[in-house]
């Protein structure tokens, strides 16, 4: 085919993509796609996936200190999920034409990036009540969104994760509401993991509107069916009752219900934090990507071992 026929082919091709978007048909991975939906998808999936990944250390280093069996159980639970939230949307990736390993490879180098919220640390128990509470929070109200996005993989994977979601955000919230029926102490606890855990996850949807320079192109394809700024409205708007109903403070000066938009409004997010989080340079960053490596290193022998298990099964087969 020459130049001329394929610029044509592809002008065809693009149409007919569009106006699959438009019927509210998903995108398979066996259909045709333009190239840059391709990248965006992979960058944001990718994305994703190394945030469900390094989502597991913060609540990982809280295991072997959870204040009972019970609660060890849980939290064992939920960062098992995690794990499995990452597979899931890695697989969904790989179908981009990325292997899971490159994937890695770009997290472990530091060239990718991955949810600003787990750049802090977690220093009380109270943590994994605002990390559940706040962070599943904020997944559930993007993700729910995303399960209706135009790449069907992708759609379907999070149909799973949100229901997961769901166990992890209620079990925060009880965290919370038990800590806030406690001692002074407790209360105590409680208000200070909000205070440090309620502006990042505000971060955790994205820059503002007028400086987000991929929502245009994921809006276009339905990828993204909310702006950044309408959906942290959305968890703003749901999460402020949940605390006054057990007792606690939004730090935010600026916070008022506006009864003509029906919509609480806020104040401004630190912008400058928050970019300088996503450039590497937060609270925790360097630490998180030396653990994900060490964990890796010293995971060769489970690898090692599965390839060596599949290949005499190979043999036996
Ligand atoms: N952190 O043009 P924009 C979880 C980057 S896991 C870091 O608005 P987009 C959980 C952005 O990537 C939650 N970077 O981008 C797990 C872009 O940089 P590049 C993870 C951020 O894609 C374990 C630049 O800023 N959820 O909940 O249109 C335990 C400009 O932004 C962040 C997802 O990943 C950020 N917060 O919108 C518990 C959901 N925000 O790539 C819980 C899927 C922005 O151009 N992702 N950046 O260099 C999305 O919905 C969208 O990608 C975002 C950003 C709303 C995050």
């Amino acid at each position: 085919m020459d130049q001329k026929n394929i610029i044509e082919d592809n002008g065809q091709r693009e149409i007919e993509f569009d106006a699959k978007i438009a019927s509210g048909k998903t995108i398979e991975p066996k259909d045709w796609m333009p190239e840059r939906y391709r990248k965006q998808l992979l960058r944001m999936m990718s994305q994703h996936a190394h945030s469900e990944v390094i989502g597991m250390l913060p609540e990982g280093n809280w295991i072997t200190r959870a204040p009972s069996l019970a609660r060890k159980a849980i939290l064992i639970a939920k960062v098992q999920d995690e794990a499995g939230h990452g597979l899931y949307i890695y697989s969904g990736a790989e179908t981009l034409g990325m292997n899971r390993s490159e994937m890695n490879e770009l997290l472990m180098s530091g060239k990718a990036k991955y949810s600003s919220i787990f750049n802090y640390p977690t220093l009380s128990w109270a943590d994994m009540g605002a990390i559940g509470w706040l962070v599943d929070g904020a997944a559930i109200v993007n993700q729910t969104v995303l399960a209706k996005c135009s790449y069907g993989p992708y759609a379907r994977a999070m149909i799973r994760i949100c229901k997961e979601e769901n166990f992890h955000n209620k079990q925060g919230y009880q965290i919370m509401a038990y800590l806030m029926r406690g001692t002074d102490e407790q209360k105590a606890m409680a208000q200070d993991a909000m205070n440090r855990f309620w502006w990042p996850t505000l971060m955790m949807f994205g820059p503002s509107d007028k400086n987000s320079p991929n929502s245009g192109d994921l809006l276009k394809w339905k990828v993204k069916l909310n702006t950044n700024d309408d959906l942290r409205q959305r968890f703003v708007d749901r999460t402020i009752p949940q605390a006054e109903t057990i007792g606690l403070t939004i730090p935010d000066k600026d916070l008022t219900w506006n009864s003509e938009t029906r919509h609480y409004d806020f104040g401004e997010i630190d912008w400058a934090e928050f970019n300088e989080v996503i450039s590497g340079n937060g609270p925790c960053n360097k630490m998180r990507l030396k653990q994900r490596n060490d964990a890796h290193k010293n995971g060769q022998w489970v690898r090692d071992a599965a390839t060596a298990y599949s290949s005499k099964r190979a043999k036996v087969a």
